[in-house]
Formats: C-alpha cells, sequence, structure tokens
C-alpha cells in the first residue's frame, strides 16, 4: 500500500511538469530561490575544481622537480666501477715473469757432482779470466762462478748448445727478463746451464749434466756483455 502511494506520488509530480508544458528553465525561472542556490553552486564547484586543479598542477611540478635528481645520482655511482676493473686487472698481469734470479737450465741436475770446476770474472775487462774449459761428456759437474772485479759490475755464467748463433737468441731471450735480472727466462731453448746474477764480489755455483762430445759457448747475459766478448769455449771430450 505505501509503495503505491509513493508511485502515485511520483506520477503526480511527473505530470505536473508536463502539464506546465513550457521548458524546464521556465519552470526554474519561475522560482526566484533556486536560481540563486543553482549560481550559488556553480560558483562552489567552480572554487573546488580551482583548488584542486592549483593542487594537482602544484604536486606535478614537485615531481618534475624530484625527477632529475635520480638521473643525475647514478652517474658518480658508474663511474668508480669502471676505474675499480683495472685496479683489480692489474694485479692479475703482474705475476707474468720470466723467474727468478737463480741458476736453471735444461741440464740441471740435483745430483752429487763427480766433478767440480772454478771460473773467475776477468778482474778489469768484461770478460771471463778463463776463455776455454774442457770437461768430460755426460758427468755431473758443478760450476762455481766468482765474480771478483774491479769494476763493480755484474756477471753471470750460462752454458747454452753451439756457438755462436745460438748464444745470440739466449742472450736476446735473457737481455729482454729484466725482472730476473737477465738471467735467460725458464725453458729458454738452448740454455743449458747457468748461474744466478752476480754482484761483484759474490760467487754463485750451477750442478749440471755435461752435453754430448762437441764445442759450447759460455756467455755472460748481462745487457752490452756478451757483445763486448765476455764469453768463453768448453769443450767437451769423450
Ligand atoms: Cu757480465
Amino acid at each position: 500500500m505505501s509503495w503505491r502511494g509513493s508511485g502515485s506520488g511520483f506520477r503526480s509530480r511527473s505530470s505536473s511538469r508536463s502539464s506546465n508544458g513550457g521548458s524546464s528553465f521556465s519552470g526554474g525561472s519561475a522560482g526566484g530561490p533556486p536560481l540563486s542556490v543553482m549560481i550559488g553552486l556553480a560558483l562552489g564547484a567552480g572554487l573546488i575544481m580551482l583548488i584542486v586543479m592549483i593542487a594537482s598542477n602544484a604536486n606535478p611540478g614537485g615531481f618534475v622537480a624530484s625527477a632529475p635528481r635520480p638521473t643525475a645520482t647514478p652517474r658518480p655511482t658508474a663511474t668508480p666501477r669502471p676505474t675499480a676493473a683495472p685496479v683489480a686487472s692489474q694485479p692479475t698481469s703482474a705475476p707474468a715473469t720470466g723467474g727468478a734470479n737463480e741458476p736453471g737450465g735444461s741440464n740441471v741436475v740435483n745430483e752429487t757432482p763427480a766433478q767440480t770446476v772454478e771460473i773467475r770474472a776477468a778482474p778489469d775487462a768484461l770478460a771471463f779470466a778463463q776463455t776455454s774449459l774442457t770437461l768430460p761428456a755426460n758427468t755431473v759437474v758443478r760450476l762455481d762462478f766468482v765474480n771478483q772485479n774491479n769494476l763493480g759490475v755484474q756477471h753471470n755464467w750460462v752454458l747454452v748448445n753451439g756457438g755462436d748463433d745460438v748464444a745470440a737468441a739466449v742472450n736476446n731471450a735473457a737481455q729482454n727478463n729484466a725482472d730476473a735480472l737477465f738471467v735467460p727466462p725458464p725453458d729458454t731453448p738452448n740454455a743449458l746451464a747457468w748461474t744466478a746474477m752476480l754482484n761483484a764480489g759474490q760467487t754463485g755455483s750451477v750442478t749440471f749434466r755435461t752435453p754430448a762430445p762437441g764445442t759450447y759457448l759460455y756467455i755472460c747475459t748481462f745487457p752490452g756483455h756478451y757483445l763486448a766478448g765476455m764469453k768463453g769455449t768448453l769443450t767437451v771430450t769423450q
């Protein structure tokens, strides 16, 4: 019953509007107070819209100001990374050296020598005091090189597997081995035996097995000494 009553009341309102026949404006203008209320509402809505627009404009303005800051910050963090990488690569490339300044050679053995021999440096020249030496073949020999000289220069004793043609290659390999004081690098071809590079006044030894019978050169591989004539001949007998 109450639902019908409300429905009937709704019908009566719509019928009354249609009965006026005029537009809704004429009906609105007829009532003075509703027009002022409508203007007030419109003005209020306009003010709210302005406030919202101003507020919304202020927020994006803040985002624009803060946006360049994050793009600027990653730049300083990216620059230290490339500087750290080469620092890490340097210690890995550093160990590539020609070995230590110590005796070596393909004929070096760790056996009790059957024979010992002494070679001395010339006291006042870039030369060996003995320019010839004779040893038996296939014999373990300990050679003591005494670097007593008045020039205060470094020398070593290097036995090569041939003559001057082979000695030149061994000498070049040693002179490029500054990290080990110009001794031949490990596994240098045709380098049979060598002592360490000795300061003036030092004595160094190397124990090696003598090669097959023949003639062999021994040289000093300190830069310039072999070219200055610091060499001798080893004759290996049967
Ligand atoms: Cu020398």
